[in-house]
């Protein structure tokens, strides 16, 4: 097995996508709990987000949620940011909170509504110019809630439309990414519920539409690193929302229900080509309900790390060998020899030779931010989810 001094140039490659979203307040449709300090603006949370980023040398890029992330000058937001040491990353689109889009946005039967989803992510393509994003990111609410409710392939093709006239507005360096979902807030159905949903789509768009992976918008038992060879395999693998699930949707911080599904899903990215790959963007998609936010988003970057660092260590030649050979066991045994092994001690010595705290969490903790935040910022209720 290799060790990680054979693996440092990948690590220090990896960079990890953090939303903006996960710093403000969020919660479940029980009460959300508020946090000191949280941010009163998209500016206060660029700030929070790079601080993860100066602790870990992992989070160079903060994605926007729009209308969330509104603001007047966007020029003003990125040099903010790269004051910061990060940079704006990808914009989210967001056609899930106003009152037109209660029976869709862009699969709507009412031209107006669904034109006005189609305008808003013609705004979000505005925005990505200013700001040199490159991804747009689609989700949609869309779906419906009783059988019969509404003709499944009449929205499938509005649906198509909608994306093709999203997808003809894109600059040549942009992207349409497309997230799939299979229930929530619709139940009966969704009109992108699956990659293979999001694969046709994206596939009769053009080359620059691809697919994102929630890793929670499964349903329970799916075999996610599949779904991420066979995205992969078709090059269509654009980005991933990590975060974690017991249940549902919980958004939960990466890793933190099955670290080994976190390690599989990682194993398929390196065995595709993906890791470090510009074409596949990692990202968080996680809300801090009631753990403090900077801090579980620290958490989070070192759990896509380690198990980065861990899915590297596997002896790959060994590996096909096995294969090649038939030989279950042997197979088995090399993935998880390196599954079980723990990089943390190598990973802490890595990171003081380059530069960051052996311990990003105790050196945020102890850097006294959070205490500076939670006193300036009064007034900071909710930012995010809820706003
Ligand atoms: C959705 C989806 C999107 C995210 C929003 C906040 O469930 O995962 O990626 O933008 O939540
Ligand atoms: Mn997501």
């Amino acid at each position: 097995m290799a060790n990680l001094s054979d693996v440092s140039d990948a690590l220090a490659a990896q960079a990890i996508e953090l939303p903006s979203w996960a710093f403000g307040n969020s919660g479940t449709r029980f009460r959300v709990f508020t946090t000191p300090g949280v941010p009163r603006n998209p500016f206060e949370k660029v700030s929070d987000a790079a601080q993860v980023h100066k602790h870990t040398g992992l989070a160079p890029s903060v994605a926007l949620h729009i209308p969330w992330d509104k603001v007047d000058s966007y020029s003003d937001l990125a040099k903010h940011a790269e004051d910061e040491g990060v940079r704006l990353g990808t914009i989210n689109s967001n056609t899930f909170q106003d009152e037109d889009y209660k029976l869709g946005s862009v699969t709507h039967r009412d031209d107006r509504i669904r034109q006005k989803a189609i305008d808003h992510h013609f705004e979000c393509i505005d925005i990505m110019h200013a700001t040199g994003s490159r991804d747009l990111k689609i989700w949609l609410a869309d779906g419906t809630n009783y059988p019969g409710q509404d003709d499944l392939r009449g929205r499938q093709d509005r649906l198509q439309d909608s994306l093709q006239q999203i997808y003809d507005r894109l600059g040549d360096d942009q992207r349409l990414v497309l997230e799939y979902k299979f229930f929530e807030p619709a139940f009966y159905h969704t009109d992108v519920p699956d990659w293979g949903t999001a694969y046709a789509q994206v596939a009769s768009l053009g080359p620059k539409a691809v697919v994102c992976l929630d890793t929670g918008h499964h349903a329970p038992g799916t075999n996610i690193e599949f779904i991420v060879m066979q995205l992969l395999r078709h090059g269509r693998l654009g980005s991933f929302d990590f975060n974690s699930r017991f249940y549902a949707d919980d958004d939960l911080i990466v890793g933190a229900a099955d670290p080994f599904q976190l390690f599989r899903i990682i194993h398929e990215v390196v065995r595709g080509g993906g890791l470090n790959n510009p074409d596949v963007a990692f990202m968080l998609d996680q809300c801090h309900n009631i753990e403090n936010k900077i801090p579980g988003q620290i958490r989070s970057v070192l759990n896509v790390q380690e198990m980065t660092a861990r899915a590297l260590l596997v002896d790959r030649a060994a590996l096909d060998a096995a294969q090649a050979a038939g030989d279950v066991l042997a197979a088995n045994a090399i993935l998880m020899d390196a599954f079980y092994t723990d990089v943390r001690p190598g990973l802490a010595e890595w990171r003081a030779s380059r530069g960051l705290p052996a311990d990003p969490m105790a050196a945020f903790a102890a850097s006294g931010y959070f205490e500076r935040i939670s006193a300036d910022r009064v007034g900071g209720t909710q930012a995010g989810w809820g706003a």
